[in-house]
């Protein structure tokens, strides 16, 4: 049924999303802004720079254009800090077996992220040469919930979209899938008003049920 599988990054492969957070709160207690979890959930999928807009905009402020790429810089550095500890044994007890499962199955799998670190993220956990294809944010011009990253994956594995299914931890990138005419597993969200067809798993074993 399916031919290829596309995985988001953060969130999803690996727990990056919560370096995230700890970077973007640092940067707001510096800045003086507001930032929580919440605020942090709406920045799942979505760019560096529309993040930062987001938590901007939940404050009722601006910056002008020196010093948002100055808050950009400050949050992708304490960002890599924290990823420099990132070690293989972070991956999750089932994320090796199933990718090693579907691709005894035949199926082509990809790396869908909105982040311009997959690569150096990928490299840390050692699974770079595990994907067929990693489409990235350094990629794209337009990110999630926009289907470009997807499509991308898509035609770097010669996949049709209709053929393809995408492993998802964000509201931005169900809906980047949906728009990509791709199927969808939500991972780790509650099963509420994600849309017709939405598959949903809480683990790899999971994924792997679904997907057989
Ligand atoms: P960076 P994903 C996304 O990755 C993150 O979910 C999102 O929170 C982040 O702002 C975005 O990457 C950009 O990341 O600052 O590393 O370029 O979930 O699409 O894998
Ligand atoms: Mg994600």
């Amino acid at each position: 049924m399916y031919t290829a599988c596309i995985f988001d990054l953060d969130g999803v492969i690996c727990h990056t999303d919560e370096f995230h957070f700890l970077a973007w709160k640092r940067l707001c207690d510096t800045l003086g802004l507001r930032f929580d979890r919440s605020v942090n959930n709406l920045l799942r999928g979505v760019s560096r720079r529309e993040s930062l807009e987001i938590i901007l905009r939940h404050n009722n402020t601006s910056l002008d254009e020196k010093d948002i790429h100055g808050a950009m810089e400050k949050k992708n550095e304490w960002y890599r800090e924290y990823l420099e500890r990132m070690v293989p044994s972070d991956l999750e007890d089932d994320v090796l077996p199933l990718l090693s499962d579907l691709k005894g199955r035949g199926m082509k799998l990809a790396i869908g992220s909105s982040s311009r670190n997959a690569r150096l993220i990928l490299g840390r956990l050692g699974i770079m040469d595990v994907f067929d294809a990693v489409a990235d944010g350094t990629m794209i011009s337009h990110s999630k919930p926009h289907p470009q990253v997807f499509l991308v994956a898509a035609s770097l594995l010669d996949a049709e979209p209709s053929r393809c299914v995408v492993v998802e931890d964000a509201h931005a990138g169900i809906q980047a899938a949906q728009s990509a005419g791709m199927a969808c597993i939500a991972y780790r969200l509650p099963n509420d008003d994600l849309g017709k067809g939405v598959l949903h798993a809480s683990n790899f074993t999971e994924i792997g049920k679904l997907l057989k």
